[in-house]
């Protein structure tokens, strides 16, 4: 069954969904989603993901978001990249946790700010800030 990654190329979250889902062989394509143009606040999409974040990764009836809650489902689905013992579990879901919660959230709003985010709309400070949290 192929997969559906709703996502977009700008994406860090949806690039670790891409490239599990890729490098376990898993079939899957790309439903682009138009973050820039506002498409996560539309009701359409807040259907498929209350959350209004992309990646979300549509597999049978499953519909799944958060990265690191699809990053385990494709390691389940494709039996690779999962651990095989209960410490390698842990040791992969306590990265998973850390990246989600310090990593890339620091690094993608970084990013947002300093790249996607018109230079007179940024927030004075915020940029030096996660900068150094970085
Ligand atoms: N913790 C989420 C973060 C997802 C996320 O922040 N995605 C960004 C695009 S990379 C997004 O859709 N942001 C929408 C928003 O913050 O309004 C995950 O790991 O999937």
């Amino acid at each position: 069954m192929t997969a559906q990654l709703y996502c977009f190329g700008e994406s860090g979250n949806a690039y670790k969904c891409a490239l599990a889902l890729t490098l376990t062989g898993q079939p899957w394509q790309a439903r682009y989603v138009d973050f820039f143009n506002g498409e996560t606040r539309t009701p359409e999409y807040r259907a498929i993901n209350a959350m209004g974040e992309v990646p979300v990764l549509v597999t049978g009836d499953q519909t799944l978001s958060q990265s690191g809650a699809i990053l385990l489902c494709v390691a389940e689905q494709s039996g690779q990249m999962g651990g095989a013992t209960a410490a390698e579990r842990a040791e992969i879901l306590r990265w998973i946790l850390w990246d989600n919660h310090k990593l890339s959230t620091q690094i993608g709003t970084t990013r947002f700010l300093m790249n996607f985010l018109p230079e007179a709309k940024r927030p004075v400070g915020v940029i030096p800030f996660f900068q150094g949290r970085l």
